[in-house]
C-alpha cells in the first residue's frame, strides 16, 4: 500500500468508490469521470506504478485481471455488445494515475484510432 497513492486508499476502503467486482488480489471501480455509459477501472491491489513496473515474476497478476473482465463485463451489461479494454503506460499514453489500471469502457460504439 502507498499511502499517498488514490487508487490503493480505493483498494483499501479508505476511499469510496463504486465497486463492481473485487477477489483478494484486484478491485474493478466505476471511473469518477465516466467517458463511455460504461467506464470500470480494474487495478490490483498491490501497488504498481504502470505496467512498466510490474516485475516478470508478477504478470500472473494481469492474467487475472483480463480473465476477469469478460465477467465484470457481463455484469455491466456490456459483454454481448462488446466493449475496449484500454492500459494507459506513461506519459504520452495519458496515464495520470500512477497505479496500474485497466480501463473497461462500454454501452456506446467505439472509435478507432483512438485520440
Ligand atoms: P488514466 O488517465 O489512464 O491514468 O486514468 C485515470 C482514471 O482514473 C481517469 O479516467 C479518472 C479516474 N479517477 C481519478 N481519480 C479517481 C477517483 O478518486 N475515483 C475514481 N473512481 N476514479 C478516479
Amino acid at each position: 500500500m502507498k499511502r499517498d497513492c488514490i487508487f490503493c486508499r480505493i483498494a483499501s476502503k479508505e476511499l469510496p468508490a463504486k465497486i463492481v467486482y473485487e477477489d483478494d488480489r484486484i478491485v474493478a471501480f466505476d471511473d469518477i469521470r465516466p467517458q463511455a455509459p460504461v467506464h470500470t477501472l480494474i487495478i490490483p491491489r498491490d501497488h504498481f506504478a504502470s505496467l512498466n513496473e510490474v516485475p516478470a515474476g508478477r504478470m500472473d497478476l494481469l492474467q487475472h485481471i483480463l480473465s476477469k473482465i469478460p465477467a465484470i463485463a457481463a455484469a455491466k451489461e456490456v459483454k454481448a455488445g462488446g466493449y475496449r479494454v484500454v492500459l494507459n503506460t506513461g506519459p504520452d499514453s495519458g496515464q495520470d494515475v500512477f497505479h496500474l489500471h485497466f480501463h473497461l469502457f462500454g454501452g456506446r460504439k467505439m472509435h478507432w484510432p483512438p485520440g
